[in-house]
């Protein structure tokens, strides 16, 4: 909130201005898919992406991190954060509703998904659930309304299970606890009209 990453300095780490960035052995790594395949490979002990036997399996995998990345990712930020795209809070609530459709049309893969499983990959736990459910957490914090999508919020009750993910959301609890103390903390816009 205090524009950090557009400050010079972030921008020399990613010129793009945004999060994540992964600095690792002196090089950055920039958007999560990248990140996220680069993580997978460089650490295959962790399991974190079930192994592939062809370059088309690659490819959906692929396609599957995408689908958070390039999908699912920018309509999140405008349910979240809807003045970055608009600026009267007229024009706020209708790129609120519109971000919410295209959720609601974009999320019913997922839904679909998992109501065959408990996980997005029959082997078990993977990045894509990670990244799912980081999905979910952020829109449900922001006033999406859950009713319809019954296997993501079971999902997201499996996710919160996970010493992993417990650990996260302390550290995230903690680390906004910091900005709020600063001043900075970070609350989504009330959805428009409630
Ligand atoms: N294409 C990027 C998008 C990342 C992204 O949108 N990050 C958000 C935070 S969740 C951000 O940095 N927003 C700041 C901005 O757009 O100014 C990726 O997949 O890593």
């Amino acid at each position: 909130m205090a524009g950090e990453h557009r400050s010079p300095a972030f921008l020399a780490v990613n010129p793009l201005g945004k999060v994540p960035a992964l600095r690792i052995d002196g090089a950055v790594v920039t958007e999560n898919t990248a990140i996220l395949r680069y993580l997978a490979r460089r650490f295959p002990a962790a399991a974190l992406m079930p192994a592939v036997r062809d370059d088309l399996e690659d490819a959906h995998q692929l396609a599957d991190l995408c689908y958070c990345a390039a999908t699912l990712h920018p309509i999140v930020t405008r349910i979240r954060i809807p003045t970055f795209f608009a600026e009267t809070p007229e024009a706020q609530a209708g790129v609120y509703r519109m971000a919410t459709q295209a959720m609601v049309q974009s999320l019913a893969l997922a839904e679909r998904r998992l109501q065959g499983g408990a996980w997005w990959y029959r082997d078990g736990w993977s990045l894509m659930d990670a990244y799912l459910n980081w999905v979910w957490f952020r829109i449900t914090g922001a006033g999406f309304d859950p009713a319809p999508f019954p296997a993501l919020a079971d999902h997201d009750r499996r996710m919160a299970e996970r010493p992993a993910v417990q650990r996260a959301l302390a550290l995230e609890a903690m680390l906004h606890a910091q900005l709020e103390s600063e001043g900075l903390g970070f609350r989504p816009p009330a959805p428009p009209g409630r």
